[in-house]
């Protein structure tokens, strides 16, 4: 059996807790992150028959059972991940009743998975019905992001307008948009069906006055989309500090940028007049 320490699943996760916990976007035990392993990826490291500990849920997983994750932990801080991967992730298989996940590696003070599982395994399952190829659920505390929901519209209409507006590229990145809910609480499986339900339509759904949750095929992918819209925040942060905004890219620039990178816009995001004239 190889040396899981060495394994790229967890070394990506050693990598991205360390840039979130750098970027300040995950304080003290803030933000959580799955990532969906290959049963064939997961058996050069660890014997998947033996289940060191069964962790029982309070919703249905039915859906994902027999698939395998790799998670972070639950009140674990990503400050701490790169200096302890065993103690602060574990690797889980959904059981075969769907209502528990058993446990083949990491937790080794006797830890769980993330208090936020609800959001994450039903998102990874509204994503797989629309992405197949969906393999990360990623959440963090984005600063400027999380700022925007005080502050801004709370529609997803107009904070997706606005950071496209932001960043020539944030359009290109997320042509679908950012998905918003209000504050719900979290942990709870209302807050994880809310998020799930939003997943089907968006990657990224914005969780007001608490942070961000972002899906994708790898972890740069997913860590880049999350990237990107809050540089956006940022930008807009500059700009209202700057006095606002006098100028902006345009919906006929918009259109032309559509065209020219081969995507679709998400149209309710138009106006309806614009959307057909395209
Ligand atoms: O895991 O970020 O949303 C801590 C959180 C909960
Ligand atoms: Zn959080």
């Amino acid at each position: 059996m190889k040396n899981i320490l060495e394994a790229s699943f967890v070394e990506e996760m050693v990598e991205v807790t360390s840039n979130l916990y750098r970027l300040g976007w995950d304080e003290r035990n803030g933000g959580n992150i799955s990532y969906l392993l290959d049963e064939a990826e997961v058996s050069e490291y660890l014997d998947t028959t033996n289940v060191l500990r069964n962790i029982s849920m309070d919703f249905d997983g039915t859906a994902l059972k027999g698939k395998y994750f790799i998670v972070t932990g639950s009140g674990k801080y990503f400050k701490n991940v790169a200096k302890d991967p065993a103690n602060n992730l574990g690797v889980l298989k959904v059981a075969e009743d769907g209502q528990s996940v058993d446990l083949l590696w990491g937790y080794t003070d006797g830890g769980v998975p993330t208090s936020e599982l609800p959001a994450h395994l039903m998102s990874h399952i509204a994503r797989l019905e629309v992405d197949p190829e969906n393999r990360v659920v990623m959440h963090c505390h984005a600063t400027h992001l999380l700022a925007m929901t005080f502050s801004h519209e709370l529609t997803s209409k107009a904070i997706t307008r606005t950071l496209w507006e932001m960043c020539t590229e944030c359009m290109v990145v997320f042509p679908e948009g950012i998905q918003v809910l209000p504050w719900l609480i979290p942990g709870s499986n209302e807050i994880g069906e809310a998020t799930a339900e939003k997943m089907q339509e968006a990657r990224l759904v914005l969780w007001s006055f608490h942070g961000v949750y972002g899906a994708g095929r790898t972890m740069d992918e997913t860590f880049g989309l999350i990237e990107t819209a809050e540089k956006a925040a940022q930008v807009y942060t500059y700009v209202q500090a700057q006095g606002g905004v006098r100028q902006t890219i345009s919906d006929e620039n918009f259109i032309a940028l559509a065209k020219q990178f081969g995507i679709t816009p998400n149209p309710a995001f138009f106006e309806a007049a614009q959307v057909t004239s395209r």
